[in-house]
């Protein structure tokens, strides 16, 4: 089991278009200007995929061989892993456990295998769902954001409703059609968890000594 401390351990997925990426940068945005609770954090996972134009090693991905991922699983690295979209993706226990303890909140991009995976050995962590606001404004932004052939949209419409049907599997949901308002419900889950009572307890022992006389 991880130690939790004071960071909090979250999950966000959703469907290939639903904004989860500039939700999340718009997150760590907020982080580096100190307006959260915590520092924020996203951990940065393993996959086989190649890097894409502009990606970089450690930033993006640890970018891995198919032989050493699956040394690294045989070697019990992973947190959980998963293979998405035919590639190996995983989280190394290694990119989030020190960072908690530190009393940083660690975010995890992972699909929704990976969510399981983690909430059943992990029932502390919070999981987030990101939707699109209708099925029409999914195919039109993944239509908008790349050159794909209309059957590769068909394909990855398909992958989205299979994605989003494992909502019920999440703690929070998130519509994202106003994106500032999707932003502030995504900051208002994260900041909450810092206030449940055992947080606070850790954080406040001094005062709470001191209003009680314990
Ligand atoms: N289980 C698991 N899934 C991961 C991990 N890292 C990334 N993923 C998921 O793998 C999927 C594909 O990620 P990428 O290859 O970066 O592609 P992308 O363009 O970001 O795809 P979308 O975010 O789905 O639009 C996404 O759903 C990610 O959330 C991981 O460590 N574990
Ligand atoms: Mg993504």
């Amino acid at each position: 089991m991880i130690n939790q401390a004071l960071g909090n351990l979250f999950i966000v997925a959703a469907p290939s278009g639903a904004g989860k990426s500039s939700l999340i940068a718009a997150l760590l945005e907020y982080s580096a200007q100190n307006k959260l609770s915590n520092p924020a954090q996203l951990s940065v996972s393993h996959t086989t995929r190649a890097p894409r134009e502009g990606e970089v090693n450690a930033k993006h991905y640890h970018f891995t061989s198919i032989e050493d991922f699956e040394a690294l699983i045989e070697q019990d690295a992973f947190y959980e892993y998963a293979k998405v979209f035919g590639n190996y993706y995983g989280t190394s226990k290694e990119a989030i456990s020190d960072k908690l303890s530190q009393g940083i909140d660690v975010f995890l991009d992972i699909d929704w295998q990976g969510a399981r995976q983690i909430k059943a050995v992990n029932p502390d962590v919070v999981s987030i769902f990101i939707l699109p606001p209708s099925i029409e404004s999914l195919r039109e932004r993944l239509i908008g954001r790349g050159k794909d052939s209309s059957d590769v949209i068909d394909k990855r419409m398909q992958e989205a409703v299979s994605e989003m049907s494992h909502y019920k599997e999440f703690d929070y949901l998130v519509v994202n059609d106003d994106f500032e308002q999707a932003l502030s419900d995504f900051v208002s889950i994260v900041n909450g968890q810092s206030l449940k009572a055992n947080k606070q307890q850790a954080r406040h022992a001094e005062l709470l000594a001191s209003l009680t006389g314990k």
